[in-house]
């Protein structure tokens, strides 16, 4: 019997990208007086690198408007990355972001079973924070047993680290776990921390390959349409 789900927070539990993440990243660009935006398609290829500080400096990397200096990119980064977080939870406040369809059901379901939750991401604690009080009211840290969030980690998905700290802080075996994802990091990371993942489409992700998972399927409130994925290093 599954014991525990372990729940990413970006594309799996909100649509948090393209109008959270994005327009809060653009809106910090602007407020620190620098020219760069990103658009919609753009956005989605920088989706490859996970962790939005990570993001800014990979995209820094292709600019010859950016600073040369490694220290001054590192600057720069995180304090585009700051700004962004902060006006993320205005973003997520104001309601723009809401939890996908099925997801706050299948929550209050696994509660009345007695199947514990855990969260999973590459984000921060604050913007889950934010995004969770925003859609769950006050009681939603109740919800989760844990929390693991991109500050606990050394290394971020595609790692695995975030989930064997997971199924260490739930005193599981990762057999017993199941993660529910939308990113074809996202699952590299659960399968290779021997947790059995599925994937819930998110438009970012709606056509990427993905290996490893046991099913693929659309949102969490629909029955049709799951299928059993490819294993890895198999067909897409
Ligand atoms: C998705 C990510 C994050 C977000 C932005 O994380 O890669 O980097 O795009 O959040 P997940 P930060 O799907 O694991 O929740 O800027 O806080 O990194
Ligand atoms: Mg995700």
């Amino acid at each position: 019997r599954i014991e525990a789900l372990l729940w990413d927070v970006d594309g799996t539990l909100a649509e948090t990208e393209r109008d959270g993440h994005r327009v809060a990243f653009n809106h910090a660009f602007e407020a620190l007086g620098l020219p760069w935006r990103w658009g919609v398609e753009r956005y989605g290829e920088l989706l490859a690198v996970s962790g939005g500080r990570e993001r800014v400096l990979h995209d820094l990397a292709s600019r010859s408007d950016a600073p040369v200096l490694p220290a001054e990119r590192d600057a720069l980064a995180r304090a585009v990355h700051q700004r962004k977080n902060a006006l993320y939870a205005e973003i997520v406040r104001s309601g723009v972001v809401t939890l996908r369809p099925g997801v706050t059901e299948l929550l209050q379901e696994c509660r009345s079973l007695g199947v514990r939750l855990a969260i999973t991401t590459t984000t921060s604690r604050a913007n889950v924070e934010a995004l969770l009080r925003a859609s769950l009211g006050g009681e939603w840290l109740g919800w989760f047993e844990t929390l693991v969030c991109g500050e606990d980690v050394r290394a971020k998905k595609p790692d695995p680290e975030v989930f064997h700290i997971a199924v260490q802080r739930l005193r599981l075996s990762p057999l017993r776990c199941l993660a529910i994802e939308d990113s074809p990091g996202g699952v590299a990371a659960a399968h290779a921390a021997e947790v059995p993942v599925v994937v819930t489409r998110s438009s970012y992700f709606a056509n990427a390959t993905v290996e490893g998972a046991i099913a693929i399927g659309p949102g969490l409130d629909q029955r049709a349409g799951w299928r059993p994925a490819a294993p890895r290093g198999g067909d897409p």
